[in-house]
């Protein structure tokens, strides 16, 4: 059921031959993969009467920090090179036009096959935008695409860790659910699962389910 879930097929996006999709909406009980720094954000899996966007749970994010912008990882790209594009997004949820609580999506490079925590320089971002604030949206701030860059002088980047930034003061609440994440096909992504992140199938191992 879990591979079930993991199948997508997005021909129109301009990534090499077939994508590979993975959608979370933290149906599982899952949180996040990482906090950055630790302690500096409290995720937790929820259902109603916290607001829930599709199915039955969502992920409220509580800002923990007492000044600057706590990151909560909650997808890793690996397995990729140069000229790639992966996309991700999710819903966010805030009733604050104007103002904190907010959160929007952000991501870093991390060129490391096996440790979440490295960091292998910043991703670019969406830009000084926020989320509508006016339920759950999703829109430029938590919606877009990231290229793998040429002439990085170490060499390619090889993964892309997105992140739920928050922007409230220590204590504000907000909540995200129905994350996708689509990268080329042989690429891998990781996202929450239950008690442990768990790897998506790879492209050829999808296919071989349907032999
Ligand atoms: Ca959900």
């Amino acid at each position: 059921m879990r591979n079930l879930l993991l199948i997508g097929f997005v021909l129109l996006l301009a990534v090499p031959a077939f994508a590979l999709t993975v959608s979370y909406g933290w149906e599982d009980g899952g949180t996040v993969l990482a906090y950055y720094p630790t302690g500096g954000m409290v995720c937790t899996n929820v259902q109603a009467p916290d607001p829930v966007f599709s199915g039955t749970s969502s992920l409220k994010c509580q800002d923990a920090l007492a000044s600057g912008t706590p990151q909560a990882y909650v997808a890793w790209v690996k397995g990729l090179v140069t000229g790639d594009v992966v996309y991700a997004s999710f819903w966010a949820y805030d009733i604050t036009p104007a103002g904190a609580p907010s959160c929007r999506i952000w991501c870093h490079y991390n060129d490391s096959p096996t440790d979440i925590m490295t960091y292998s320089g910043a991703g670019v971002g969406v830009g000084n935008v926020y989320p509508a604030g006016t339920g759950w949206t999703k829109d430029i701030a938590t919606d877009y695409a990231i290229a793998v860059p040429t002439g990085v002088p170490a060499g390619t980047h090889t993964g892309i860790v997105f992140e739920v930034r928050t922007y409230t003061n220590p204590g504000d609440i907000v909540w995200i659910d129905e994350m996708t994440i689509v990268a080329p096909d042989y690429a891998t992504i990781i996202v929450p699962q239950g008690q442990s992140p768990v790897e998506s199938a790879t492209w050829t191992s999808i296919k071989a389910l349907y032999r």
